[in-house]
């Protein structure tokens, strides 16, 4: 049921949404189907399908294409395609479907969005699949730490047939499909279109690149923020689409078209600069600006770059003649303060003073409340940024406290919710272990898939406060590196996050052993006791690292609040 559209920009285009009788006669059909539930990335997923985003696909992968695309970047057909797009389920979703079948895929709200036709279902190979796609299987990297805590153990492929579009509520205006867009070309006269996709703010750095991009190309402009899901820590979707908004009146009137691209970034450098290129063809692109640092990760653990600068240009212009786009490479710009004008970095006059800010410099110095330059952002994005992230003084945070039973955690909790009560500028939330064992957690037990539950609705509600400006203390075990991880990236969304490592050794924990827990976990009497037999993952780089072996619990304490202190929290 998929309709496939050719027109002067881009090349075939496929849609999977089908006509009223159909969804209507699906709609029946569904009722007696088995569902699935899609979660934020998938949906974004379906979306791209549905609409064309990512044509030729007319749904999620089988096997042999699953395995073709990682072995050589194509399709069994041999397609260029360098990312799995895979619908992930549990195992025992998996176990009560068969090849043959059709599934009804919902919202989380339950609103029937599509109906699978399933070919194929596999296990997650998580290994392979990490080292084919990300080059790594270090949990630093976001697409990595997704794939081994979030992703389901099995794959289901099998074509779709799109009955609604997930629903958005937001920027409705901005959200153009590809065909809407190749229409506005083909209304505008637009016959060569250059496509700028980014999960960040249009900065000063940016804009002269794209405007420079535009003249280099002799094209128009089709400005894609990223609205799907992006890098851990990046400012959310609203603000950077408020930010466009300012930015767009810069640009000669009538020059340039904005539309949210609801794609979930898998962060793999070159083979999302090749799926990008491949994306901004559909999406009626004749070009496509490609940075030297294309969709990238951030850095690994040992703060090196994941994949090489430049990479994912190279790669993305390996391929740029069959997939049919220019690639415009991001041409680094600066800023020459004594001429009061922004160059290409191999344009400037020798001698000349030159200054330049990053994207990441800035989301940096706006959440910790520093300055701006004007030579660096517009000033209308700047009030934007500092309306949704306020300086750290007026932000929420969370402290977070991790380590073993009886290493200290619940005693300098309480030592500093009683402080922040006393300073009394914020709600403050305590979150010991033992009570939300008690009061959200009372069903759990303690296996590695309870504990990371555990972990998760705590990470939950101290976001949900944080969010709210709040003052969230976490006490928890919490021994899993990864799901600590995750929680971090949820509430630095928000606000602070500070992680504190209390790293009394067992043998001091076991010697005090106040509940006597060591002593029955010893006895065999308790099983899986954490530190006894059952493992405790260090933190990786904690914001402060505390042994209470030789310091009181109010001198931790006291530790803490100067470390708040120093990053402006308090
Ligand atoms: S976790 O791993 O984060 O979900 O654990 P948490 O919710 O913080 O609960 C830890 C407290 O539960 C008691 N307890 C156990 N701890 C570790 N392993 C096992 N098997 C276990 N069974 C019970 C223990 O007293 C912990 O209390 P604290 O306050 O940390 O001493």
């Amino acid at each position: 049921m998929t309709d496939s559209t050719y027109d002067a920009h881009g090349g075939p285009l496929i849609s999977l949404l089908v006509t009223e009788d159909r969804a209507a006669l699906l709609k029946d059909v569904a009722f007696n189907l088995p569902d699935i539930v899609l979660n934020d990335r998938q949906l974004c997923d379906v979306e791209l399908l549905a609409t064309g985003g990512f044509s030729p696909l007319k749904g999620f992968m089988v096997r042999s294409d699953f395995e073709s695309v990682l072995d050589r970047m194509r399709l069994q057909n041999g397609t260029l395609w360098p990312v799995p797009i895979c619908l992930d389920v549990s195992k025992a979703r998996a176990h009560r479907l068969e090849a043959g079948q059709s599934v009804a895929l919902r919202d989380p709200e339950g609103f029937l969005l599509a109906v699978m036709h399933v070919e194929d279902i596999w296990p997650v190979d998580r290994q392979k699949k990490a080292l084919h796609l990300y080059e790594t299987q270090d949990i630093s990297h976001p697409g990595v730490s997704y794939l081994f805590s979030k992703t389901g153990d099995y794959f289901v492929g099998g074509s779709l047939e799109v009955l609604s579009l997930p629903l958005h509520f937001d920027f409705k205006q901005f959200r153009l499909y590809p065909s809407e867009l190749r229409g506005i070309y083909a209304k505008m006269g637009w016959n060569r279109v250059v496509g700028f996709q980014t999960p960040n703010p249009l900065h000063r750095f940016q804009f002269e690149m794209t405007t420079k991009a535009m003249r280099h190309a002799r094209a128009n402009l089709l400005l894609m923020p990223v609205v799907g899901m992006t890098r851990p820590g990046d400012f959310d979707h609203y603000t950077r689409v408020r930010c466009f908004q300012e930015v767009a009146r810069h640009y000669p009137p009538d020059s340039h078209v904005m539309t949210l691209l609801p794609l979930a970034m898998r962060l793999s450098g070159p083979r999302d600069a090749v799926l990008d290129t491949i994306l901004a063809k559909n999406y009626g692109c004749t070009h496509f600006i490609v940075g030297h640092d294309h969709a990238s990760p951030g850095m690994d653990k040992n703060g090196k770059r994941f994949y090489e600068t430049d990479r994912a240009r190279l790669v993305a212009k390996k391929f740029s003649d069959e997939i049919g786009v220019e690639i415009v490479p991001f041409e680094e710009i600066v800023y020459l303060p004594f001429e009061d004008e922004y160059r290409s970095v191999d344009k400037v006059p020798e001698g000349s003073q030159t200054i330049s800010m990053t994207g990441s410099d800035i989301r940096k110095r706006i959440r910790e409340g520093r300055r701006i330059p004007e030579w660096a952002a517009f000033t209308e994005v700047i009030d934007e940024l500092q309306k949704a992230y306020p300086p750290p003084r007026q932000q929420g945070f969370t402290v977070f406290l991790t380590g073993l039973s009886g290493a200290g955690k619940s005693t300098i909790a309480r030592v500093l919710y009683s402080r922040f009560m006393e300073i009394g500028d914020r709600p403050v939330t305590l979150l010991d272990g033992d009570i939300v064992r008690r009061n959200l957690s009372s069903e759990l037990n303690f296996s590695k898939e309870h504990r990371d539950i555990n972990v998760h609705r705590i990470g939950f509600v101290a976001s949900e406060i944080t969010k709210n400006r709040g003052i969230a203390i976490c006490a928890p075990i919490a021994p899993y590196e990864c799901t600590r991880r995750e929680v971090r990236r949820v509430i630095e969304e928000y606000g602070g996050f500070i992680e504190v490592h209390i790293s009394t050794p067992i043998e001091e924990c076991e010697r005090r052993d106040r509940k006597g827990m060591y002593a029955k976990a010893r006895a065999g009497l308790i099983k899986g006791f954490t530190g006894v037999d059952d493992p405790y993952e260090a933190p990786e780089k904690p914001e402060l690292r505390i042994d209470t072996t030789h310091r009181s619990p109010v001198e931790a304490a006291q530790e803490i609040l100067l470390f708040l202190t120093k990053k402006g929290y308090i």
